[in-house]
């Protein structure tokens, strides 16, 4: 197992143990050798990072060689297994936006809440832009994609826009944690995990309303769109299930598991809605695209987002699924469903 998936088990035991409050459980479970004693507490920014934005894949950092220029690419509905380089560099001929940071009054959780957002470089209130709402995986908050120079959403969305290929677009990053308790934190047990679930109420009912009156934004399901990654995705996979009518284009990556009950490694998951019930509602329109996609060497939550597919499948949900082949729970798979997301956005919108 690589450092990050002895930190992850790590972070997940010393969790179940804290909230346990039971040694007992220690001699049960395999623990961390090179150190078994960190906690969740204690772990670095950079460790939780890890879990929030994937597994920070070292190439991801870097740029590619100037050279790997736009050759351009046909729109098409064929999936990429990789974000190609020219898409992931920074283009010297290419404006991005920056991340900013703001807050909303959040009603759902009672308290002033955090987003960070993505403008493009030329953002002007004459124009309306289509919105991406991405959400970060577990420990995470605003800052995890904006913060993790692997992930690269600026990158992909400034040279797909500059390009023509998509419409410039605004990326809102949320912190997906909302507690009503600003003391509760999130960890690997059923309770430390309702506020994800939450985040559906705090999104529509909050963040986007937030959104549509501080931002020059066109609205309704063509023009918004959803994603995440792991803890992320699985939220994803449940908000777009429940609100077709808010969101046209869905990409749920490395989803976590919980939407259907189960028990992995780490916990038992109450389930969000039993495998009968993913789906829409009855006469919903589904969104123009749903994706679902995991790496196929993904250590921390295995084959559950494929079996999400299976189960999707199963229930006549169309979808579109793909992995990423050598690819861990790691940034990759995150810049390659941004990418797959927006290249059907392309397609469908052409
Ligand atoms: C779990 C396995 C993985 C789980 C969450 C995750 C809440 C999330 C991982 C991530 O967001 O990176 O059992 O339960």
């Amino acid at each position: 197992m690589k450092k990050n998936g002895w930190i992850f088990l790590t972070a997940i035991i010393s969790s179940v143990l804290y909230a346990c409050g039971n040694e007992a459980l220690e001699e049960d479970i395999v623990t961390d050798k090179t150190n078994g004693t960190e906690t969740v507490a204690e772990m670095s920014a950079e460790e939780k990072g890890s879990f929030a934005s994937g597994i920070t894949a070292e190439e991801a950092k870097e740029d590619p060689p100037a050279e790997a220029e736009n050759t351009g690419i046909e729109i098409n509905d064929v999936i990429e297994e990789r974000c190609p380089a020219a898409y992931s560099a920074k283009r010297a001929d290419v404006r991005y936006g920056e991340y900013t940071h703001h807050t909303y009054d959040s009603e759902t959780c009672g308290m002033e809440r955090g987003y960070s957002i993505l403008l493009p470089a030329d953002y002007s209130t004459d124009k309306k832009y289509p919105v991406l709402y991405i959400l970060h995986g577990i420990f995470g908050n605003e800052f995890s994609f904006s913060g993790d120079a692997g992930i690269r959403i600026k990158e992909i969305v400034g040279n797909m826009a500059a390009e023509g290929y998509i419409e410039e677009t605004i990326v809102v990053c949320p912190n997906m944690y909302a507690a009503t308790d600003p003391d509760q934190q999130p960890g690997f047990d059923a309770e430390a995990c309702l506020p994800y679930d939450n985040f559906i109420h705090d999104l529509v009912n909050d963040l986007m309303p937030h959104i549509e009156q501080e931002y020059s934004v066109l609205t309704g399901r063509e023009n918004t769109y959803l994603a995440g990654f792991s803890m992320g995705g699985r939220e994803t996979i449940y908000i777009a299930l429940k609100r077709p009518d808010l969101f046209g284009y869905v990409c749920a990556v490395s989803s976590a598991p919980g939407v259907v009950p189960t028990s992995d490694a780490f916990m038992s998951h109450p389930g969000q809605m039993t495998e009968e019930e993913m789906r829409f509602a009855e006469g919903a329109e589904a969104p123009e695209v749903f994706i679902l996609c995991c790496g196929d060497k993904d250590s921390v939550v295995g084959t559950y987002p494929k079996s999400y597919h299976e189960i999707l499948e199963r229930n006549g949900v169309e979808h579109i699924w793909y992995e990423i082949g050598g690819a861990d729970h790691d940034n990759h798979v995150v810049n390659s469903g941004v990418f797959n997301l927006f290249k059907q956005i392309a397609n469908n919108k052409r």
